[in-house]
């Protein structure tokens, strides 16, 4: 398999590692949801139940109150096409498009 197939097929595992939880095994309920964006997005802020359920909400185009995988792929989509501008214009990144250890290490200057 080609670099782009294996990662569509990792994506697609990734996405039933948390939907065969709770209900639906091929939707991701709340609690799967909100369990998926605190495990694989460790930079995705907020993260408490309201804000997830307004997410949620957000991308549930059919209102079943679930996320199936054509909804979870509409949500991550733009964020990685926004992510793909951003390293291509050299733009400042913000953490919540990349993973922690792409976010660069603070310095004491920061903080001052
Ligand atoms: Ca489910
Ligand atoms: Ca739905």
């Amino acid at each position: 398999m080609t670099d782009l197939e294996n990662a569509m097929e990792k994506l697609i595992n990734i996405f039933h590692q948390y939907s065969v939880r709770v209900g639906d095994f091929d939707k991701l309920s709340l609690s799967e949801f909100s369990k998926l964006v605190k495990e694989q997005f460790p930079t995705w802020k907020p993260t408490d139940p309201e804000s997830m359920k307004i997410v949620l909400q957000s991308f549930d185009e059919n209102k079943d109150r679930e996320m199936d995988f054509e909804e979870f792929m509409k949500m991550l989509v733009p964020n990685i096409f926004m992510r793909a501008i951003i390293i291509t214009e050299n733009l400042p990144i913000h953490p919540c498009l990349i993973s922690p250890d792409e976010v660069p290490l603070q310095t004491s200057q920061n903080f001052k």
